[in-house]
């Protein structure tokens, strides 16, 4: 069961409270928006895009980067953070001092004050990609927040509770919006619904998450 999120539910300025340690800050990245595009572009020229598999042997159907001293990386062993892109033996591109002080903004916006993250998972979802409902545990540091970055096409990001069966609120995310999560809400089960198609003036046809992360 879901229940759906509008907008008149929002404060001015576009903060939207979703709990004891979540917000999501509307537009918050529009001023670097375009750097964003640029840096993403950079990144996926050194770590291209990739389909990884899942421990259970199926192909994951958004397609994956990472930029950070670490980088999530899932395979027939498992779920991990490595240092080194396993499709190229190199390290993954260094994160960008513009992403590193947004999610650093965000994260101070938020009340999580000196976030600095290790990690930048890069997902990109073309129409009708979705992500089923899960929790992100594999950080060492589960103290620390996660900064979410969502650029391109719009999707509906679903917001759950401690237990997979809870429900879920269905919150819709736009180009520019930011949200983060830490504290009492960091183990919250989550995941997006079917991109719808569509195509952005800069982005094209796809949606491309940014999730800060500190993971050691
Ligand atoms: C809530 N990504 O990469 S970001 C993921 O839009 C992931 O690509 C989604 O879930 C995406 O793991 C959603 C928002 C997010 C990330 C981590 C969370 C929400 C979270 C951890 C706890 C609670
Ligand atoms: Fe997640």
């Amino acid at each position: 069961m879901t229940d759906d999120l509008f907008d008149t539910d929002e404060a001015p300025g576009g903060r939207l409270v979703l709990g004891p340690g979540a917000v999501l800050l509307r537009g918050f990245a529009r001023p670097v928006a375009a750097a964003l595009h640029a840096q993403v572009a950079a990144i996926a020229r050194q770590a291209p895009w990739r389909h990884m598999a899942t421990p259970g042997g199926r192909r994951m159907s958004v397609a994956t980067t990472n930029c950070g001293a670490l980088g999530w990386v899932s395979d027939a062993r498992g779920y991990r953070y490595a240092a080194v892109d396993p499709d190229s033996g190199r390290p993954w591109p260094a994160l960008p001092a513009v992403l590193s002080t947004l999610a650093g903004e965000a994260a101070a916006a938020a009340g999580f004050a000196d976030f600095v993250p290790d990690a930048c998972l890069v997902n990109r979802y073309a129409p009708g990609t979705r992500l089923s409902l899960h929790q992100d545990r594999d950080e060492r540091d589960l103290q620390a927040p996660i900064v979410s970055v969502s650029l391109g096409l719009p999707a509906t990001f679903l917001w759950g509770g401690l237990a997979r069966g809870d429900r879920a609120l269905r919150v819709p995310l736009r180009h520019s919006d930011v949200v983060v999560w830490g504290g009492e809400d960091r183990l919250r089960f989550h995941g997006v619904l079917p991109v719808p198609q569509g195509h952005h003036a800069e982005w094209g046809a796809v949606r491309v998450n940014l999730t800060f992360r500190r993971a050691r």
